[in-house]
């Protein structure tokens, strides 16, 4: 099987943000997924160089539009290592070969009588390079670029558009998932339901000389669209290559809904007028807004890729992209939702499942793969359900549902780690007669730890290598690197060495901007409006306390960054706290929690307690936990915080 997948190639009158990265994100996790299949997968994407918009920006900037263009598409191309994206091939319009096959493609269909020469008025947008129609327009501005597109009368050459348009309406009924989503290709069928002009296809010299000149006539250079488009062919040697036979037929295009139309419909009708067959699917996604508002250099909040990954890392990013957004729809990008999926689905949910499971490994089996041993119910659940995701995810990923198959690899995560909580792997540990118990039950945590280094591969590659590390498999071991192949319960071999790692994602702290001045760690309480308001709180009584008297105690929210028992006590437990700098408090829940539990837990705390000596250890602090009986017996119930938040955050 092989696959071919495709970017837009992007304008070089812009650098690359977050919505490019999206895109391109999307076609190499794709292209990941496809070689996770054992397929044979060439990824393209490239930079689109020629027309209006660049020769303005080249003029702008003082410069020829050919430094100008190679300036900003080396920034392109220098982009996607840094987000771990790999493509095959880079494209540029201005390459040698692709000149060749855009002039070749213009004379065949020239030849066939399929391009004449006519005149044409029409409201022409610089921003979208094309003519636009009096429907498009939303009070009287181009929707995307909000200005009135500018009235242009010319003579120019015409591509035959309207002759395509039936059989396009034919492929379009027979393929039904030759669009998608459904949405995308309503909106293509409703434009098609009028008739089609034909597509004007050059710009006359007197206007524009920064395009490929029209081989039968060098008055006129080509359309940027007729031009950029080509670009997928180009990229895999038509008319000729080897890699054109191979590849066309599994094309996939990827773009994002405001280049539908060239896409849905210039680009098929060309092809059919080349009488080449159409591309296999056009997968379309919706637009990233940035605090709900559309991304643009005026507003100043165009965010670039290189600074999301400098401060959250690569497959954070990575992953957060894939996650957020359901593929069709607009998302939107905040500091804090990044942050948000950091600490909750990464550090607390994967990276406190690998770092556990881990260390369990390491205390009771010296960090060997153990023997699969005596299983129970609850396996068949956990077994089962790694199943069920690993179908799901297989489907789900071949249609474009990104977020749909991380969802389902998250709830194996959270399943696993309940599956420690119920199975208590500390408590098996004391009982000598349940230690083959003990090992099924670190050995399918075993288990689950590889299935997930393999679905996380295409999505977030350097987790997967490090978790594959950790479990000591190589990172081409089809155990973790093939999808049939490794894709079954129980290949763990016993007996193999683990390796200790350093924690998968270290949590992040709230953006300060986002998180408000009384959550930043350290500032004091907010303070009441009104000496009324004061007063008021504060009176007093028997078994009451007043407001000022409550605010003297330092509340605060502390995260659990190691635990461990007192010597000598079963009742104590020993905790390192960031809250949000380290300090230790000792607290009387040895009883009711294991230490592997904690790592990672946010928990309240009394912060400025006079320090006490227990047992031998300083305790800076007091742990808050609520007192409740279970059949008689006392029970201590740890407090924590609905929603995760900054390490040190006052309580008030
Ligand atoms: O249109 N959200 O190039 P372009 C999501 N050269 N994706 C976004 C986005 C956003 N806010 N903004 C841009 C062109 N994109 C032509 C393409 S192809 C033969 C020629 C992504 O630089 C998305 O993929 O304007 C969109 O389709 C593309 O960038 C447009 O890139």
């Amino acid at each position: 099987m092989t696959t071919y997948i495709t970017t837009p190639i992007y304008y070089v009158n812009a650098q690359p943000h977050l919505g490019h990265a999206y895109t391109t994100i999307v076609a190499d996790v794709y292209s990941r997924f496809r070689r996770l299949c054992g397929e044979d997968v060439r990824f393209q994407t490239g930079t689109d160089e020629h027309g209006d918009k660049i020769a303005e920006a080249a003029l702008k900037e003082q410069v020829s539009p050919a430094d100008y263009v190679d300036r900003i598409s080396a920034l392109y191309r220098e982009s996607w290592p840094l987000l771990h994206v790999i493509p095959d091939t880079f494209i540029r319009t201005t390459d040698a070969d692709h000149i060749k096959t855009v002039q070749r493609i213009l004379q065949q269909v020239y030849d066939q009588g399929d391009i004449y020469f006519g005149e044409y008025s029409g409201l022409y947008c610089k921003g979208c390079e094309r003519f636009l129609t009096e429907k498009e327009l939303v009070g009287g501005n181009c929707p995307d670029h909000q200005r009135p597109p500018e009235p242009i009368t010319e003579q120019n050459y015409f591509f035959r558009m309207s002759k395509y348009q039936q059989p396009l309406l034919d492929h379009i009924h027979a393929h039904p998932d030759f669009i998608t989503p459904e949405r995308y290709k309503n909106e293509v069928l409703s434009f098609l339901s009028e008739p089609l002009e034909d597509l004007c296809i050059s710009r006359p010299t007197s206007r524009l000389t920064w395009g490929i000149a029209l081989p039968f006539d060098p008055h006129f250079v080509t359309y940027v669209w007729f031009d950029a488009l080509i670009n997928y062919l180009t990229g895999i040697g038509y008319p000729d290559g080897e890699s054109f036979h191979k590849y066309w037929a599994a094309a996939e295009h990827v773009i994002a809904k405001d280049i539908l139309k060239p896409h849905a419909i210039y680009w098929p009708t060309m092809l059919l007028a080349m009488g080449l067959p159409l591309y296999q699917h056009l997968h379309v996604h919706g637009y990233w807004n940035v605090d709900e508002t559309k991304m643009s250099k005026s507003i100043g909040n165009v965010v670039r890729p290189a600074e999301l990954v400098a401060e959250y890392g690569v497959d954070t990013v990575r992953y957060f992209l894939m996650r957020e957004m359901s593929f069709g729809l607009d998302s939107s990008f905040t500091s804090a939702k990044i942050v948000a999926r950091k600490n909750s689905d990464l550090a607390n949910d994967l990276g406190n499942l690998f770092s556990r499971s881990m260390a369990m490994l390491e205390k009771y089996t010296d960090s060997q793969v153990p023997a699969p041993g005596a299983t129970e119910e609850p396996d068949e659940s956990l077994q089962q359900m790694a199943l069920q995701m690993l179908a799901q995810y297989h489907e789900d990923m071949g249609q474009f549902q990104f977020h749909r198959a991380l969802q389902g690899v998250w709830e194996l995560i959270s399943h696993a780690n309940k599956y420690i909580v119920v199975n208590e792997p500390w408590v098996l540990a004391k009982d000598p007669a349940r230690q083959d118990r003990l090992q099924a039950v670190l050995y399918n945590l075993v288990e689950c730890l590889r299935l997930l280094t393999l679905v996380l591969r295409p999505v977030m590659p350097q987790t997967s290598d490090k978790m594959a590390a950790g479990l000591g498999l190589n990172v081409d071991d089809p155990r973790i690197a093939n999808f049939p192949q490794g894709a079954l319960w129980g290949l763990s071999t016993a007996g193999t060495r683990l390796r200790i790692t350093t924690p998968l994602f270290p949590r992040m702290d709230k953006p300060e901007r986002e998180a408000g001045p009384a959550e930043a760690p350290g500032t004091p309480a907010p303070k009441t409006s009104s000496k009324k308001e004061k007063k008021k709180a504060a009176v007093a009584g028997i078994g009451v306390i007043g407001f000022s008297q409550f605010q003297q105690i330092d509340l605060r929210v502390a995260e659990v960054v190691h635990a461990e028992r007192v010597l000598k006590s079963d009742r104590l437990l020993k905790l390192t706290v960031k809250a949000p700098e380290e300090r230790t408090v000792v607290a009387g829940i040895a009883e009711y929690y294991a230490p592997e539990e904690l790592i990672g837990c946010q928990v309240l705390i009394v912060a400025n307690l006079q320090p006490v000596e227990i047992m031998g250890v300083q305790s800076q602090g007091m742990v808050l936990a609520a007192q409740t009986e279970v059949e008689g017996k006392k029970r201590l119930v740890l407090t924590t915080v609905s929603d995760l938040v900054p390490a040190g955050s006052k309580v008030a």
